[in-house]
């Protein structure tokens, strides 16, 4: 038996169970319509489980009316868990941990519904959201679902000429939002970017939570704050049934170029993939598992496994304000040890910055609570997967890598913890319900495990985007298009193995040719990653006139493994070791042309590498937008690393 097959304990107590799979295999349809009344009520049942005659745009349980506020918190209190906790508020500061139990969930929403109605908020007017992770932001979402007021999130670190494109493009009639958030201990403004954004939108009205108590201009006939208007509501509001298909969030793409695409998502069907999900994936015990899923909640992770998912099944679960390095770099050990987290779910990225920063941070705490951990976001290298496992999950907990997109609204490809025989570094396969196939470029399912080709979604799915707001041709083009219009092209490459399991190797555009070698950036990130002197890698590939793209590597050293002559390295005896160590994991073709070593990458707020701009560096361009990145000062740092080697 292999090391990473579930353990009969666990699978004995499994939410997810094999037969899940010849369910679905049997009949689509009959399947979702199955997992839609076990996951969700509803205040009118649907006839018809989907209607895709006018593909690509799908109706899910049509005739169908629910209010998925009443199913992510009412019910829960109706049923007689009131008492339970949903969140744990962890705050920045210390200053305002609080325990919110279902009943007060159900007080607040109700207020905040009556509050934003007594703004004008009425059921399809958009709310732009601009807050950070603390409870009034889950109460906001919350409300305007009731409402049936699609939200619009913009997260809290996006400058005020992105929220502005945002409302802009949603035409927002109120914009929610706090004085200012703590970071790193510090207050800082937020309002401030509100009023730069609003200036001449769509935006009647701002509602401002006090959060820091620090200065903000004012405008009388404009703002309001929460405490005038949602404080002192009525503490209980009716849900009003939705239709099935009534919107219920915007969420814009941090898009590397051009306009950002507002992806839709509808009620019924995002409710019903979200919970089905959260229950089957992360194994969901709601009455005893502590569930923490550490994004932002201006991400769809956050929307579909803090709020949507977790809610709907009644979950406990931890909301931290803070960051992983903020008071301390061992405050997630902390905090998981304080509360007794189960269910721990989080990003490549955080887990090679703890890898970095020393197991023997980890090792402080008691970390015996968890029994599942997950992975979102991006490719998590083996090694990262390893360490994972080892320091965090006790060398048993089960890793259910995730493979998914705010386009998709809910996992796709994952495991089923229980069930599946894990591959570190390997989202697998298709949860039951979903279609995944690997596509060649002429739309054949690969059969080759050296080729490499296009993840491509082969079946509608309920959670599925159901357009581009405002651009229903762009919806067309971007997703499907490529291999005709019922096939979802996702934009990501990937391959089979032998065993059969999916390997996603990054966005195509990060697909690489070298020599007439398709290569992928991640597989040789991972082998520098298993280098035990590697905590990142960023692999880029950079015109080259003889082999039409070269190899570019960026690597952040270990702390604990290294000296301050390798981080001073350049094309010295560490980058020739690591260069041959690439060369014996995947062959000499993958051999890097030159590695440099950086303290910082450059990511995304949401946590991904911009390859782009690193691009722009080994091509020796001047480096492009740099707005989106979560640090704009990473990519001077990096060119001043360059001009020195050079
Ligand atoms: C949920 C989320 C989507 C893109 C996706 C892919 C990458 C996400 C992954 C993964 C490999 C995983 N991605 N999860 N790649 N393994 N487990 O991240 O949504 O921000 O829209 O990003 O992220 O490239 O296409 P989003």
């Amino acid at each position: 038996m292999s090391d990473f097959a579930p353990s009969t304990e666990f699978a004995d107590q499994a939410v997810g169970k094999a037969a899940l799979y010849d369910e679905a295999a049997a009949d689509h349809e009959g399947f979702w319509a199955a997992r839609a009344r076990e996951y969700v009520t509803w205040s009118k049942d649907f006839d018809t489980t989907l209607d895709w005659s006018d593909a690509p745009f799908a109706k899910w349980f049509v005739g169908g009316e629910l209010n998925v506020a009443y199913n992510c918190v009412d019910r829960h209190v109706e049923a007689g868990n009131g008492d339970r906790v949903a969140i744990h508020f962890v705050s920045a500061n210390g200053d305002d941990d609080r325990a919110i139990t279902y009943a007060d969930m159900q007080r607040e929403v109700a207020k905040a519904a009556n509050g934003l109605a007594s703004l004008g908020v009425e059921k399809g007017d958009r709310v732009a959201i601009y807050m950070q992770m603390i409870p009034e932001t889950i109460f906001t979402m919350l409300a305007c679902a009731r409402i049936g007021a699609p939200h619009s999130l913009v997260f809290a670190g996006f400058s005020a000429d992105a929220l502005r494109a945002r409302i802009d493009d949603a035409d927002a009639k109120v914009v929610v939002t706090s004085d200012g958030q703590f970071r790193k201990g510090k207050a800082m403004p937020l309002k401030k970017a509100v009023d730069d954004a609003v200036e001449g939108t769509s935006a009647q009205k701002v509602l401002v939570v006090k959060r820091t108590g620090i200065d903000v201009a004012w405008d009388e006939d404009r703002d309001v704050w929460w405490d005038d208007v949602v404080t002192p509501a009525a503490d209980t509001h009716e849900a009003p049934a939705h239709d099935s298909e009534h919107p219920l969030f915007l969420l814009y793409t941090s898009g590397t170029t051009g306009k950002p695409k507002g992806i839709l998502h509808t009620t019924g069907g995002y409710l019903v993939q979200t919970a089905y999900t959260n229950a089957v994936v992360h194994d969901l015990h709601p009455e005893t598992d502590v569930y923490w899923c550490t994004a932002d909640i201006g991400w769809v992770t956050g929307h579909s496994y803090i709020v949507y998912g977790p809610m709907a099944n009644g979950a406990t679960q931890i909301v931290f304000e803070g960051t992983p390095d903020s008071p301390h770099k061992g405050v997630f050990w902390e905090i998981v040890q304080k509360y007794g987290v189960s269910i721990l779910y989080t990003a490549p990225t955080a887990i090679r910055t703890f890898m970095k920063w020393g197991h023997d941070i980890p090792q402080q705490y008691d970390l015996s609570s968890l029994r599942v951990l997950g992975s979102v976001g991006e490719p998590i290298n083996p090694e990262a997967w390893r360490w994972y496992r080892e320091h965090i999950g006790g060398g048993t907990a089960p890793i259910v890598d995730t493979w998914w997109q705010t386009e998709t609204g809910a996992i796709m490809n994952s495991p089923l913890p229980g069930v599946t025989e894990l591959e570190p570094g390997s989202s697998q396969a298709p949860v039951p319900g979903i279609h995944a196939e690997v596509l060649d470029d002429e739309g054949n399912r690969l059969t080759d495990t050296d080729a490499v080709g296009y993840l491509v979604l082969t079946k509608p799915w309920p959670a599925m985007l159901r357009g581009v707001w405002g651009d229903p041709q762009r919806y067309k083009d971007t997703y499907w298009s490529r291999f005709g219009p019922d096939l979802y092209f996702a934009g990501d490459g990937a391959k089979y193995d032998e065993k059969g399991n999916i390997w996603i190797l990054g966005r195509v555009d990060d697909v690489m040719n070298v020599s007439g070698h398709r290569m992928s950036t991640a597989e040789i990130e991972s082998a520098l990653v298993s280098h035990d002197k590697v905590a990142e890698a960023a692999v880029v590939g950079a015109s080259d006139p003889t082999t039409g793209q070269a190899i570019e590597a960026f690597v952040i050293l270990r702390q604990d493994t290294t000296t301050e002559a390798d981080s001073a390295d350049r094309g010295g005896e560490l980058v020739t070791e690591l260069r041959n160590h690439v060369a014996k994991q995947i062959g000499p073709i993958a051999k890097p042309r030159s590695i440099m070593i950086v303290s910082e990458l450059p990511k995304t707020r949401s946590g991904k590498i911009m390859r782009r701009l690193l691009k722009d560096v080994a091509e020796n361009r001047e480096v492009g937008d740099v707005t989106t990145l979560a640090d704009s000062s990473v990519m001077a740092l990096i060119q001043d690393g360059m001009s020195k080697t050079a």
